[in-house]
């Protein structure tokens, strides 16, 4: 059998393996050799498709186990898997589509009609595992001699928005995903008597890279949720022994009285990310059930970077130490020079999780990736004197809304598009359940007639709705420093509680 590392190193040689791997309250359970199966077939679909080596699969399609077999298909086959946020409406897709030039587009039957006439060919798959993809495959066999690929070749693409505002694909490589998955798996000691409650969505790094392939490295099992559901998070969590969420997963649970240290008592490990935990959410977690939780800080463009220690201290309100393997320096913004120790800067990362560059996009690898290998993050951050990692703010235009990131730039853009509109500027104010939420200042037109209702209804089809602004306030002027730069600080302050009172 040829070798394929990522696949090699997530399931090799456990075609036999009749261990339970996957979970799915109310519908079928996985073992790993019934994965690997269907797998087969989907890669000798994908073969039949044309598909051939470093070709994207663009996929977007609700979380099923299915899915994941679509993922490893396309690993196998020497493609380069490309997932995508289930709620991005078609003109978001159309962008990826035509940056990634896949080769092949798998989506919700219940909205192929949209994508009539794509160059890609289109095949379907819905949250049962039903649809044109499933219905090729059937007949063909799930014998599939991988195609060879080494560590340095594409394995995913996952798109990532950048200041000015469209995304940019991120290259990552084989060894990319597998290095970062053998360091997390051992960092926070999963093996196969583990059950990951998995209720993060897979279209992105969290859910995927991180939680899936851990899983399937260490062949515990995941009980597989389409989505975060509380109802079913409180009548599963004591079937598993971990847990990964964003922090909006934790503040839910603490907001049920369910929730409590009986509910939880068996419970291993619970690993946050994405987004910033508060201290406050960390103190509460550890009152309510006498667990810490595990903070840990990572990118699309780099997996993960830091975590706090699984035996030694979880610091509130920090991320820890960086990985084996993974080199943190702090640097000056402006020169790039390093800064004295404990002094906040630009955190930069260097290691075999760094991406391989912004796909066809050179230039923008050259700004972000230096060449020596460290790689600028936009994250500001300081070491304390205990080596903890500490994120103190963000130098790039971001918006963390439930662990979703969004790049204000895009939603200005669609502002200002409309009629009537002058100028724009979006930016995230505190939200109680998603951290941060997104708000826009807008300046009319003389006589403009735009309301916010008017505004939000106008971006239902260009923008997923968790980037549609909350609020919309209209202002005369955006508030400039003397440079001319829009200070959004001053408009947040302004805002601030556009969604909490
Ligand atoms: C849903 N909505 C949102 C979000 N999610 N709005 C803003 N931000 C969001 N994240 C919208 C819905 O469309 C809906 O709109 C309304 O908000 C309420 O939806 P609800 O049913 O409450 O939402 P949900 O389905 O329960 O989802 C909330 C969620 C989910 C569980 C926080 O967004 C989620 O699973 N987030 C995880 C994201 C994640 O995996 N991030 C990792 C990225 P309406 O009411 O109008 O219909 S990877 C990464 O960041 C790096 C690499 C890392 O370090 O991990
Ligand atoms: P993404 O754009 O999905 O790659 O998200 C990466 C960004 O999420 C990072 O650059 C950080 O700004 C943020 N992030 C991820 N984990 C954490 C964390 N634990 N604390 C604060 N921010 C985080």
């Amino acid at each position: 059998m040829a070798a394929n590392t990522l696949f090699d190193g997530l399931l090799g040689g456990r075609e036999a393996d009749s261990r339970l791997l996957l979970r799915v309250p109310g519908g079928h359970d996985w073992s790993c050799a019934e994965l690997i199966l269907r797998c087969g077939q989907y890669a000798n679909l994908l073969l039949r498709c044309g598909v051939e080596p470093g070709d994207r699969v663009a996929v977007q399609v609700d979380k099923s186990v299915d899915a994941i077999a679509l993922y490893l298909a396309t690993v196998r086959a020497g493609g380069a898997f490309l997932p995508l946020n289930t709620a991005y409406p078609r003109a978001e897709v159309g962008y990826f589509l035509d940056d990634a030039e896949p080769a092949v587009f798998v989506c919700d039957p219940a909205r192929a009609a949209e994508f009539d006439g794509i160059d890609a060919r289109l095949l379907t798959l819905d949250a049962d595992g039903n649809g044109s993809l499933a219905d090729g495959a059937r007949e063909l066999a799930a014998d599939f001699d991988n195609v060879e690929r080494g560590e340095d070749d594409l394995a995913a693409i996952l798109y990532t928005s950048g200041t000015t505002g469209l995304s940019k694909g991120a290259m990552l490589s084989h060894d990319n995903l597998l290095s970062n998955t053998l360091t997390l798996a051992d960092y926070w000691q999963f093996d196969d008597t583990d059950v990951l409650l998995h209720a993060l969505p897979i279209f992105h790094t969290h859910g995927l890279f991180v939680a899936t392939n851990i899983m399937l490295r260490v062949g515990g099992q995941m009980i597989f949720l389409r989505r975060f559901d509380l109802e079913l998070m409180l009548e599963q969590l004591p079937n598993a022994t971990a847990l990964m969420g964003v922090p909006t997963f934790y503040t839910r649970l603490l907001a049920d009285e369910r929730f409590d240290r009986e509910l939880v008592a068996h419970m291993r490990l619970f690993v946050s990310g994405s987004a910033p935990l508060l201290a406050e959410t960390h103190v509460q977690f550890e009152q309510r059930t006498g667990h810490r939780i595990l903070e840990r800080y990572g990118m699309t463009e780099t997996n993960m970077n830091t975590s706090n220690p699984y035996d030694g201290e979880r610091r509130a309100g920090t991320v820890g130490f960086p990985l084996p393997g993974v080199e943190i320096r702090i640097c000056d913004p402006e020169t790039g020079a390093v800064v004295a120790p404990g002094e906040i800067g630009m955190i930069e990362v260097r290691g075999p999780n760094v991406f391989q560059g912004y796909w066809r996009k050179p230039e923008k690898t050259a700004e972000e990736l230096r060449a020596d290998g460290f790689f600028v993050t936009g994250d500001l951050g300081r070491f304390d004197d205990d080596g903890y990692l500490h994120i103190l703010g963000r130098d790039k235009d971001l918006v963390i809304s439930g662990g979703y990131n969004i790049y204000p730039k895009q939603i200005e853009t669609e502002i200002d598009a409309l009629d009537g509109v002058v100028e724009s500027a979006a930016f995230g104010v505190p939200h109680p359940d998603l951290g941060e939420a997104v708000a826009a200042a807008v300046v009319l037109a003389d006589g403009a007639s735009l309301d916010e209702g008017a505004v939000i209804d106008a971006l239902r089809d260009r923008l997923a709705r968790f980037k549609q602004p909350r609020r919309v306030f209209f202002v005369d002027a955006l508030p400039r420093n003397a440079m001319g730069k829009v200070q959004k600080n001053v408009l947040r302050d302004t805002y601030n509680d556009a969604c909490t009172s």
